[in-house]
């Protein structure tokens, strides 16, 4: 079995949310440049071998959040998970981030997506060696005319940042809100041309919300934890989500943390990729779940035993599934055929 390390197979992200994705070095950081807070790090990391509830996991953002209210945080945090990123050999990233304000720092939603745009460019522009595209994040905890918001700024951003936004995503607490909502929202985006990655069947019983956002339909699936029979879903939405081949975000150490899935052997990786259904690993939250890309290759690797051929060909399927245009792909590609060729 190939063991999995820097500058081998995990060449895309494609789930990554920015504010999860903070490494220990940068919130240790942050939580000395805020000692008002009171905030320890044991707050902000689930590590290893400790579990939370997903409720529990919501609180951490929280807490989190409360460390990166300025202007200046969001630059920071972006160009270091940008930068942690392309050392754990990631040569493609797709961010995602709720854009907020905070109306004590003069914080904007706009100032907001700016920051992280500065920061894409600046990593660029020092020589960072991976390309990097954002996803703008609706929080379904905030409702119908957030959701519309966001909507409107993501289209204004896609014009105007030289196609770095290429798409929404959909996430927040699934206990919270009801996707029906959201559908206008969501459909407007699809019609300007943002790509959809939406968090679905994250959590049980979602079955009429799921279906109503597969009709959309989303371009990728975030979790998809509870879709498939066996664990409370329906042979319909498998099916609906095998038509139209949508590919699946998955994010072990992410659902294992969160106890949506009761152990690694037991993760829906293996019901879907003995489909042959296109599933992407992804960390979800590196920060939160202390994981690297790097960690989740490795895990499925041993957890399932695929064969070093099995690995290499989940990272190229993941190029893809990417919002990337087409030359971008292309390059991925040749990246990959070459990697793969030195190490063999
Ligand atoms: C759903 C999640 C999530 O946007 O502030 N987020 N949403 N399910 C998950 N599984 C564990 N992990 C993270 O990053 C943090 C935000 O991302 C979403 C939540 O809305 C969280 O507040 P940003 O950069």
């Amino acid at each position: 079995m190939l063991t999995v390390s820097q500058d081998t197979v995990t060449i895309e992200e494609l789930h990554a949310h920015l504010n999860g994705s903070i490494s220990s070095a940068t919130m240790q950081r942050l939580i000395a440049q805020k000692p008002h807070l009171h905030i320890q790090h044991s707050m902000t990391a689930i590590n290893r071998g400790q579990r939370r509830t997903l409720d529990e996991c919501f609180q951490v953002f929280e807490v989190i959040h409360q460390l990166t209210d300025r202007v200046e945080d969001i630059f920071t945090v972006t160009t270091d998970v940008i930068k942690e990123f392309a050392s754990d050999g990631v040569k493609y990233l797709e961010l995602r981030s709720t854009p907020r304000e905070e109306k004590s720092t003069g914080l904007t939603k706009r100032k907001y997506v700016e920051t992280v745009l500065e920061a894409i460019k600046h990593c660029k522009q020092e020589g960072v060696d991976v390309e990097v595209r954002f996803l703008v994040a609706i929080d379904r905890r905030h409702g119908t005319e957030v959701a519309m918001e966001t909507v409107k700024m993501a289209e204004d951003f896609s014009v105007s940042s030289d196609g770095v936004v290429v798409g929404l995503d959909l996430s927040g607490d699934p206990t919270v809100g009801h996707g029906k909502d959201l559908i206008p929202s969501l459909q407007r985006a699809r019609n300007s041309g943002l790509k959809l990655a939406l968090h679905l069947a994250e959590v049980p019983s979602q079955q009429e919300e799921t279906q109503l956002l597969l009709s959309l339909p989303p371009d990728r699936i975030g979790h998809g934890t509870f879709l498939h029979p066996e664990v409370g879903g329906s042979q319909e939405l498998v099916d609906t989500v095998m038509k139209k081949r949508i590919p699946l975000e998955l994010c072990m150490t992410s659902n294992i943390k969160g106890q949506t899935v009761s152990s690694y052997d037991k993760h829906h990786f293996l019901y879907w990729n003995n489909l042959g259904h296109p599933c992407v690993l992804c960390t979800d939250d590196k920060g939160v779940f202390a994981t690297e890309l790097s960690q989740e290759y490795q895990l499925a690797a041993t957890t399932f035993n695929l064969s070093t051929a099995e690995v290499w060909a989940l990272s190229e399927q993941a190029i893809d599934c990417s919002f990337a245009p087409e030359s971008v792909k292309q390059d991925l590609r040749r990246r990959w055929a070459q990697l793969k060729r030195e190490i063999h």
